[in-house]
């Protein structure tokens, strides 16, 4: 039994013994200098996985997205993004500080906008305007609930950017729980973006890194600017080493989280006081309403129980996260609690 069951996200899960072996015993090189095999060949996979040409690490999803957005468009432009998004609820408005662009935000349901309104949103060319450089996405979508997005609302967000000469870029931050739960390929959901992130820190357990891929000229410019942002890192290849594991070893590994959030999602719906949309709970995370009170208050009291996660929204939601280092006994403990603490 774990000292505590730390269901607050799956960014806190540790590497494994294979993951910190290969980093011990990886080959290294200067990476800005492009010496670094293990960096290179991490690079190379992920590119080979998302189906682009090429592929950048990158220190965080933050400073992918950024970097994403930033390459893409240009200063004074309009990038449309939903309300919800974690670029524009969680990056300190870095879109706006570094990319000098103007988000603007449209609702989401089930983490995907309203295509017509995304339609009414891009600019016509007209030199009052700004034009709309990027259309993002988020798959899984964090705020609905991790939820994946549909094939069709893709397809649709890339006719738009077609029509209007936008780009789409993909925060696939957890797109690998998004293809485990719908079958559907990596390289399939990133056809439909220019450019697409994802996270190696997270449900697949590295300790540190995200993936930025796209086009080859697109890298090569995300590349130059990572290092601008002081992103340029050495002998970077001791942690790649463990994204080249993760991408080979902790990706099936997701269906046990998937199960363990449907099984906690359940026992959450039968509890009085709480409300959970079943609906939603598709991947790793359960988000719920609580009825009376703020949920920072349960949090704490569920801290109490040994049971760690955030309150959400405007403190009436809770989410929990299953990942690699929650298990059974984990859910079990979050339940008794939860029937405890409301
Ligand atoms: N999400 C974190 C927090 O920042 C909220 C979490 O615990 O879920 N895109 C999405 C969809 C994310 O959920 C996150 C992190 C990121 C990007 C940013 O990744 P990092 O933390 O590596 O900058």
């Amino acid at each position: 039994m774990h000292e505590t069951s730390d269901l607050r996200s799956d960014t806190v899960t540790k590497p494994t013994e294979k993951m910190k072996r290969a980093g011990m015993t990886a080959e290294l090189g200067d990476d800005v200098m492009r010496d670094d095999k293990t960096t290179i060949l991490l690079e190379k996979t992920a590119a080979e996985i998302t189906g682009k040409e090429d592929a950048l690490f990158v220190t965080s999803g933050t400073q992918g997205n950024l970097l994403a957005l930033s390459v893409h468009s240009e200063p004074g432009s309009e990038i449309i993004m939903d309300e919800q998004s974690h670029t524009f609820v969680h990056e300190q408005g870095g879109v706006a500080r570094i990319a000098l662009c103007q988000p603007v935000t449209l609702p989401m349901k089930r983490g995907m906008m309203d295509l017509d309104r995304v339609r009414e949103k891009v600019r016509a060319e007209d030199i009052h305007h700004p034009r709309t450089s990027v259309i993002e996405c988020e798959n899984t979508h964090n705020r609905a609930g991790g939820v994946p997005l549909e094939m069709e609302y893709l397809k649709g967000l890339r006719r738009i950017a077609d029509e209007c000469g936008a780009k789409v870029h993909m925060d696939g931050a957890r797109i690998f729980n998004a293809s485990v739960a719908t079958g559907i390929a990596v390289k399939e959901y990133a056809a439909e973006a220019d450019s697409v992130m994802f996270c190696l820190s997270k449900g697949l357990c590295c300790p540190i890194g995200s993936i930025l891929a796209g086009p080859a000229e697109f890298v090569a410019k995300a590349r130059r600017m990572r290092k601008v942002l002081g992103g340029g890192m050495r002998q970077v290849g001791f942690i790649a080493a463990a994204g080249i594991v993760a991408l080979e070893e902790m990706v099936e590994r997701l269906a046990e989280d998937h199960r363990r959030a449907r099984v906690l999602g359940e026992a959450v719906a039968g509890m009085p006081g709480l409300s959970v949309d079943l609906e939603s709970v598709r991947t790793n995370m359960v988000y719920f309403s609580v009825e009376k009170g703020p949920a920072s208050e349960l949090v704490e009291r569920l801290a109490a129980e040994k049971v760690l996660c955030f309150a959400e929204g405007d403190n009436r939601q809770i989410r929990m996260v299953c990942h690699k280092d929650v298990d059974d006994d984990d859910i079990d403990r979050a339940v008794e609690a939860l029937k405890k603490a409301v």
